[in-house]
């Protein structure tokens, strides 16, 4: 009896070593901070020559490139081969709002082949209009009048990964971008150019950086745990 009872004991001692070791050093996260390489451009304010009650409300600025303390703002980071992980609720039930006649936020992360939903908070008619691009996805065109709170967009149109832009007819100022994704190891930088990836198993892979003005840099990554992962791009 008192040997069964020793055994499970180092039984048990074995099984939170093994649960220590998988937290910690076979998976980690990737954060870092995405630079840029010129001068930070001057936030230029757009003219709003339609449904000015709303769209005029708050000033519209073209965000195509952000740059605060240095850090580019809405650049896509992709890690590029890693297995496993788990989508976020926020990629399986991505959401975009018109609220001011801009799309917030400016660009969405979503899990391929997943609904995408779009509100009009603004209570006037806008039209979504996707530019697939390189990643061949369904062109939608699709009106969404102001009695329209809440559109559910099929997934064939973020079947295949890729980016896709989105306008709108109405409102010629408003763009956004969906990015669609089969792996969940995906983040847009914030504030700063500050990103993070969560739960990326040890190992080697290709980061894939992409930002709607500055184009697409590739790099090497080893991930060991929480790994520090800062970039430059631009010029
Ligand atoms: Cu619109």
């Amino acid at each position: 009896m008192r040997i069964g009872h020793l055994s499970l004991k180092i039984a048990a001692v074995f099984a939170t070593v093994s649960l220590a070791l998988a937290g910690s050093a076979f998976a980690g996260s990737v954060s870092g901070t995405i630079k840029f390489s010129g001068k930070a451009p001057a936030p230029k304010v757009l003219s709003v020559n339609k449904d000015k009650k709303v769209c005029g409300k708050n000033k519209i600025t073209d965000d195509s490139l952000v740059v605060k303390n240095g850090g580019v703002s809405w650049a896509v980071v992709s890690i590029k081969g890693a297995k496993g992980g788990k989508f976020s609720k926020a990629m399986k039930k991505a959401t975009v709002d018109q609220d001011g006649c801009i799309y917030t936020p400016r660009v969405t992360v979503m899990k391929s082949g997943t609904k995408l939903i779009v509100l009009n908070s603004d209570k006037i008619l806008h039209n979504v209009h996707t530019r697939p691009g390189k990643s061949k996805n369904t062109v939608a065109n699709i009106a969404q009048p102001k009695f329209k709170k809440k559109l559910k967009m099929s997934k064939r149109y973020f079947k295949k990964p890729g980016i896709v832009k989105v306008t709108c007819d109405v409102h010629d100022w408003m763009t956004g971008w969906v990015v669609s994704t089969k792996t969940p190891f995906v983040a847009i930088s914030g504030d700063g150019g500050k990103f993070k990836i969560d739960g990326v198993p040890d190992g080697s892979y290709t980061v894939e950086i992409w930002h709607e003005k500055l184009g697409t840099k590739t790099m090497k990554v080893d991930v060991k745990g929480d790994t520090k992962l800062d970039a430059t791009i631009g010029g």
